[in-house]
């Protein structure tokens, strides 16, 4: 029925017919790529999440031994669930609970019903294994081309995909959306990054996909063989799969010359394309609750925080086959709003993800996250944003350096200086006491996919 829709649509997707009222309300409105749910009434998204709810439920007690278990053991039948607080009721699932399930264990399909299996690597052990089947895989394209649209992209569009192809579900994500919506899809990968800036000129790419620190190396080699990507046809960006600051936004729009838009998504969930911004506002995530219910938790206690408050991210699958998921703790920490988003989407919005709760180091008592350091050096004169945090245990406290790389031209007689100023920004603005080590132009690794942003040189516990 979408897509008889979508045909009868003129280019901006207002409908071939309609009365003059209905025209103009629709042209005050971007265009939307399943119009129908992302502009659905609260109540009635509230209404068709606890009807998915109770059959993702049956799914998993029906077919997934773990899920069974754990919800005969709180006495919970599938039907029972019917307000966010018997939600609240329900057991959580991790990461660990999909590594003691190595490979398929939480599979609620069998293998052969699976058309494709992804996994990430983490930093220990055995990978997180996900599994998708033939609905899974168009229904994560449908929700990857809305997000798409969402951030500004249109049928007819050349979209150049930079996200690694491989067992990262960044790569195919994308793809699939980029197809589903209707562009011409550019399989680059990540890497070879001069041929990259080429092919986006060649091709006359519309929209970029990568990581918003591989976009910046994009710039960078553009910048350094003389091509000015401002000139070119690039005018959307959707940059994810890693935390990212305001500041590193800005510098990408401006070095670039593309709205840059956050996209948010994890492997356990489905991939790219759980919440996206819209690019007219670019002020939070959509978070798209008709495949997923997105709850706040503390992360100490686990209890449900009110809308507003910043804590850990909980996410539950409302369609998927292969795997569903019951309250699986993301470890992303950020906060949620209800409030309506002038876009006229109705779903919630995520705030930026500051960094996840692993990655959060204590400095002498401080927290703190890579991206706020990374908010006070993009822009700061003399230095470019790359950078890399190296930990290290001096004596019984944890030891922050702060390695970031001057700016070209700058001559190296200025890098103590540029390093006072880097510290005493840190210092007022983070709270945390660092040293600073300038590197050369060029020596910070660069990344073609999620950088490295932290060097944990403290010994490892036994
Ligand atoms: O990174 C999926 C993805 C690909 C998202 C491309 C966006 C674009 P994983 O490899 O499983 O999946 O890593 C998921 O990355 O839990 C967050 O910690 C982090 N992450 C993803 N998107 C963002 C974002 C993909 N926009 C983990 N901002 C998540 C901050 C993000 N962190």
């Amino acid at each position: 029925m979408a897509m008889l829709a979508r045909s009868a649509r003129d280019a901006r997707g207002h409908f071939a017919g309609a009365p003059a009222a209905a025209r103009r309300a629709a042209a005050r409105r971007p265009w939307m790529f399943e119009p129908e749910a992302e502009t659905m009434p609260r109540e009635r998204l509230a209404a068709l999440q606890m009807r998915r709810l109770r059959a993702t439920l049956r799914n998993a007690c029906e077919n997934v031994p773990l899920h069974r278990r754990r919800l005969r053991a709180l006495g919970v039948e599938p039907g029972d669930v019917r307000s966010p607080a018997d939600v609240a009721a329900l057991p959580f699932t991790t990461k660990s609970d999909l590594r003691d399930h190595y490979p398929f264990g939480l599979f609620a399909r069998p293998r052969s019903a699976l058309v494709r299996l992804h996994a990430s690597s983490g930093t220990t052990g055995k990978p997180t294994v996900v599994g998708y089947t033939a609905k899974d895989i168009a229904t994560w394209a449908g929700l990857m081309a809305r997000s798409m649209a969402a951030a500004g992209a249109r049928p007819g569009d050349v979209v150049h995909n930079a996200y690694g192809y491989g067992l990262f579900t960044g790569g195919l994500g994308a793809h699939y959306g980029a197809e589903r919506l209707g562009a011409t899809v550019v399989p680059m990968s990540g890497g070879a990054t001069e041929r990259q800036v080429v092919l986006i000129q060649d091709f006359g790419a519309r929209v970029l996909c990568s990581t918003p620190s591989y976009a910046l190396a994009i710039a960078e080699v553009a910048e350094r063989e003389g091509v000015d990507l401002r000139k070119s046809k690039l005018a959307v960006g959707l940059f994810g799969a890693e935390p990212w600051s305001e500041a590193m936004r800005r510098e990408i729009e401006a070095r670039i010359g593309l709205r840059a838009v956050d996209i948010y998504g994890l492997s356990e969930i489905l991939g790219p394309g759980v919440a996206c911004e819209c690019g007219e506002h670019q002020s939070g995530l959509h978070g798209w609750e008709d495949h997923f219910l997105f709850e706040v938790i503390d992360p100490e206690t686990g209890k449900p925080l009110p809308e507003g408050e910043t804590g850990e991210l909980v996410i539950t699958t409302l369609t998927k086959e292969a795997l569903p998921m019951i309250r699986y703790r993301t470890r992303d920490i950020t906060r949620v709003t209800t409030e309506r988003c002038p876009c006229g989407r109705t779903h919630l919005r995520i705030r930026r993800v500051t960094g996840r709760n692993d990655d959060m180091l204590i400095i002498r008592g401080v927290n703190v996250y890579p991206s706020q350091i990374e908010a006070v050096l993009v822009g700061l004169a003399g230095v470019e944003p790359h950078y890399q945090l190296v930990v290290e245990r001096r004596g019984s406290l944890d030891h922050l350096t702060i390695e970031v790389e001057a700016a070209p031209g700058l001559p190296p007689e200025r890098y103590p200086d540029v390093a006072r100023d880097v510290q005493h920004h840190v210092k007022s603005m983070v709270g945390v006491t660092a040293d600073v080590t300038v590197r050369k132009p060029g020596e910070v690794p660069r990344s073609q996919g999620k950088a490295v942003r932290v060097r944990d040189l403290r010994p490892k516990p036994a």
